[in-house]
């Protein structure tokens, strides 16, 4: 049996937007979906019981992060991930790939795999697709990725082939030293950059190996929006409609739109939690950055549409001066009510795949939110 199942419940007659479910060993989640990032086994400032208010389905975490501290024999002895930190609802785990790209300046990118430096101690690491699958095997998410490289943008289109070529490679080897297919799903990682034919041959060449989900990775990587929407518009339809598809790092609420809108069912960014951190909010209304002076005496809430627990009992001149001071608490309201945007927007989304109007959806919540705000 395999770990995971899509079901594909319907399809929007005005944008082509699915609407569907994925069933997890550790229960079912509604997409499209945004998954809070808690990269260190936790979503930054916010509890399980308080992710589950807002009502979070399913959390992302990182391999490469938990690697190195606490280390996964340590989850492992713990009983996995989901005891270790008492959440009882799907998680996925990145591979690592991205943050090793992301993270260390020295690197080293051979066949067997990408040599670095650990980006707190400066201690030699070795990473590879071996070691990226022995590691989620001990972490025990519902769902992991494959080992991949996510190449910089802009690309040269050689390198970007070669590139390419070694994802499929490494996605290969991935499958071959899973060690625990029927409890874990393994997605592969569409790669490409904004090259049609490449993102083609990435795709095909994951689809040969049969993978239960796909990503599509290598965007949102300081590429134009623009250039986002048409690669999301060339690739989606390359894979199979009966497997869940994963936008990853992708968290503007206009880009999860957008993402919905071309066949996209999943996605992951610390946006809204990296903002939170420093005062920013997201609502109706577009960004509203809380720290301002303008806001001192302001006693809305944070957003007059929302019903989250930071707008419903605390005004913008509270939060305000928490952040301003540094006080936890602040950047907890913050965090708790960008978080609920989000997971609330794609409710929304969900709702308007339902009723066939999620084009119409699009103008409304931009009509509100303003084009140019994120
Ligand atoms: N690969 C992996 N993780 C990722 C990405 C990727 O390409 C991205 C792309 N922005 C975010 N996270 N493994
Ligand atoms: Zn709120």
């Amino acid at each position: 049996m395999a770990a995971i199942s899509y079901e594909l419940i319907k399809t929007c007659q005005q944008s082509g937007a699915r609407l569907g479910k994925i069933h997890t060993p550790h229960g079912s989640i509604d997409t499209p979906i945004f998954m809070p990032v808690g990269t260190l086994a936790t979503v930054k400032t916010l509890s399980p019981n308080e992710l589950k208010d807002m009502n979070a389905q399913i959390i992302l975490s990182n391999t490469y992060h938990l690697w190195l501290r606490p280390g996964e024999d340590i989850i492992s002895e713990a009983g996995g991930l989901h005891t270790f930190m008492n959440w009882d609802r799907p998680i996925l785990t990145d591979s690592g790939g991205y943050q090793v790209f992301s993270l260390s300046k020295l690197r080293d990118i051979k066949e067997e795999g990408v040599h670095f430096r650990n980006h707190i101690s400066g201690e030699k690491l070795f990473l590879s697709p071996e070691k990226a699958m022995q590691i989620q095997n001990a972490l025990g998410p519902d769902i992991m990725m494959a080992f991949d490289e996510c190449p910089p943008y802009p690309a040269g289109r050689d390198y970007m082939k070669a590139s390419v070529e070694r994802t499929s490679r490494w996605a290969e080897r991935c499958l071959e030293a899973h060690q625990r297919p029927n409890e874990q799903a393994l997605f592969g990682i569409v790669q490409g950059g904004e090259y049609e034919d490449l993102r083609k041959q990435s795709a095909n060449d994951l689809i040969s190996l049969d993978f239960p989900g796909y990503a599509v990775g290598g965007l949102s990587v300081g590429e134009p929006k623009d250039v986002m929407n048409r690669v999301l518009e060339f690739t989606t339809p390359l894979l199979p409609k009966d497997k869940p598809r994963y936008l990853m790092g992708v968290g503007s609420a206009d880009s999860l739109i957008d993402g919905a809108i071309r066949g996209i069912d999943m996605f992951d960014c610390v946006l809204p939690t990296r903002i939170a951190r420093n005062g920013t909010c997201m609502t109706t209304n577009g960004r509203l950055v809380v720290r301002n002076a303008k806001y001192a005496r302001d006693f809305k809430p944070i957003d007059e549409h929302c019903d989250c627990y930071a707008c419903r009992n605390y005004s913008r001149a509270y939060i305000r001066h928490l952040v301003k001071c540094n006080e936890t608490f602040g950047f907890r309201l913050t965090s708790y009510h960008n978080l609920h945007f989000l997971l609330t927007l794609m409710q929304r989304v969900r709702k308007a795949i339902l009723e066939d109007r999620l084009l119409d959806f699009r103008e409304e919540f931009f009509e509100q939110y303003g084009f140019n705000k994120e």
